[in-house]
């Protein structure tokens, strides 16, 4: 990993699907790159990948050791927020959410996922204004940050719908992340 690599990670309740995401982001900028990917295996791993902007080294950690990893890793430059649409904001959720705070994390870009699961209209709303009232709650930015929003699972599935999601999460990501170096 190269000075100018920005480092990140996952955040979020166990099973909201975060490695699914991560797997789904991989897929879409490198076709084939979901291959290797055993679903349900807890195991902490990092992957690299290249936006049209940036480069990342995404490191995926299972919920139980987000704590663990911030006193370990070297620092993290932002955090995606994953959110399941149908658990919303559990208290694992917010936890995450307090943690990075504590740990300096300076930027939490939230991704409301499983959203296959739920009728879009209201519930999508509700969840979002969860994820921002959380976010403000804990001093983190709000005002001009899109929460993208999609079906992790459905891209891997390579069914037509979700993409958008993954590529305005990547977006976001460009916009709100950065590394001093860069
Ligand atoms: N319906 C649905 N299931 C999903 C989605 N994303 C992940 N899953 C499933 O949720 C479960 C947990 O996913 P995983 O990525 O391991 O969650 P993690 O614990 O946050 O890493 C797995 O069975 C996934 O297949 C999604 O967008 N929609
Ligand atoms: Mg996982």
């Amino acid at each position: 990993m190269g000075r100018r690599d920005i480092s990140i990670c996952t955040i979020g309740g166990t099973g909201h699907g975060k490695s699914t995401l991560v797997h789904a982001i991989l897929e879409s900028l490198k076709p084939g790159a979901y291959d290797n990917y055993n679903r349900g295996v807890v195991s902490t791993s990092n992957y690299d990948f290249k936006t049209a902007a940036k480069k990342y080294r995404i490191h995926d950690i299972p919920a139980t050791y987000v704590a663990r990893s911030f006193c370990n890793s070297p620092r993290y430059y932002g955090a995606v927020l994953v959110v399941s649409s149908v658990e919303g904001v559990t208290p694992e959720v917010r936890k995450h959410v307090q943690l990075a705070r504590w740990f300096g994390i300076p930027t939490l870009v939230p991704f409301l996922n499983k959203c296959d699961l739920i009728d879009q209209s209201s519930n999508l709303l509700q969840a979002k204004r969860e994820i921002r009232t959380l976010l403000y709650l804990n001093g983190y930015r709000v005002f001009d940050l899109p929460i993208s929003h999609g079906s992790a699972i459905e891209c891997l599935k390579h069914e037509n719908s979700g993409w958008e999601g993954i590529q305005s999460l990547l977006d976001t990501l460009d916009r709100t992340i950065f590394s001093p170096y860069a």
